[in-house]
């Protein structure tokens, strides 16, 4: 149960977990940090299956509701292929669907965890059944990406979240054919000293398009005596140059609360791969301790009045 009177923006489903280990039609380790899509009525989730070597994989499960009565692929949909693709050595990890109209297609970003560290790798499916790999598109240590649903000034864009030597922040790359990415540019910087997310920040789902901006949803990560704590924060970019910050939260908006956010494999960790509009209801699908997934809803409209009463930066 809640345990302050901040009025959440997101509420989680009550049914929470609506997937867990057991429900798999195979034996794994885990399974979370699903990205979400629409499809022929279907909510279709792309969720991160670890097995029990410490290997993860992907797998489609489908459902009329989103919620319930998963149809699971009987066997790993997108299993890792380090003999073609030899940044998959140690498995494919956390993706993030965006539908591009102009193609009709599915495109995922996803972590292909490579000998040299994390990096970004794109995929694209018209059906969850057949994939084809466009490779890994930026080098390690890379992950946390996602792409613009359509172009903007005639090149496709990405938010990615590199590790450098001042720290994991978001940054945003360019590209005229989603292969070659430059002119790369930090779009929000994770923030500094006792902040919730100090040091290290990451992108959570894809980018939402609104009439008032790209609505963002980024993970902060506090380093405590205890371990670490995976938080969300909202941000609003500017629609016409993603470059742009124009908002930001100063404070989380969702944290780990429930027994299934605070204990599992890792413990006090919400990590959304995923969301899905349905009208003005927003449907996060988030990793609950890095081993089950959870599912919470907010009205967009919510969302963006809550951004207005945030600073400008
Ligand atoms: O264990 C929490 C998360 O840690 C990593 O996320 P990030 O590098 O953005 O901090 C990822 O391994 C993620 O899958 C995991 O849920």
């Amino acid at each position: 149960m809640s345990n302050n009177n901040f009025q959440e923006l997101f509420v989680r489903y009550a049914k929470n977990p609506i997937i867990i280990t057991r429900d798999l039609p195979y034996q794994a380790n885990t399974v979370f940090n699903a990205a979400a899509a629409r499809m022929e009525g279907q909510t279709i989730l792309l969720i991160r299956i670890e097995d029990r070597r410490g290997i993860s994989h992907l797998t489609v499960a489908r459902s009329r509701d989103g919620v319930s009565d998963w149809q699971f692929d009987l066997q790993p949909t997108f299993p890792p292929d380090p003999e073609h693709y030899p940044e998959e050595l140690w498995g494919v990890e956390d993706p993030r669907i965006t539908f591009m109209e102009e193609s009709g297609a599915f495109y995922f970003t996803y972590t292909a965890y490579s000998l040299d560290g994390p990096l970004v790798a794109l995929a694209k499916t018209k059906d969850f059944k057949q994939f084809e790999r466009l490779g890994a598109v930026l080098l390690p240590e890379n992950k946390d990406a996602a792409l613009f649903p359509q172009r903007i000034n005639g090149r496709w864009a990405m938010l990615h979240r590199p590790v450098l030597h001042s720290g994991a922040h978001i940054w945003i790359a360019f590209s005229p054919d989603l292969k070659h990415w430059g002119d790369h540019q930090i779009v929000m910087r994770a923030r500094t000293g006792g902040w919730w997310d100090a040091n290290k920040i990451g992108l959570s789902p894809q980018p939402l398009y609104t009439p008032e901006g790209w609505l963002i949803l980024y993970h902060g990560v506090r380093v405590t005596g205890g371990g670490v704590i995976y938080r969300l924060g909202l941000a609003l970019l500017d629609l016409e140059n993603p470059a742009r910050l124009l908002r930001r939260s100063q404070e989380w908006i969702f944290g780990p609360m429930e027994t299934y956010e605070q204990h599992g494999d890792v413990d006090n960790v919400v990590f959304p791969c995923g969301w899905i509009e349905q009208g003005d209801e927003v449907r996060l699908y988030y990793g609950g301790a890095d081993t089950c997934i959870a599912m919470a809803t907010a009205h967009k409209n919510d969302l963006l009045e809550y951004l207005k009463h945030c600073p400008e930066k």
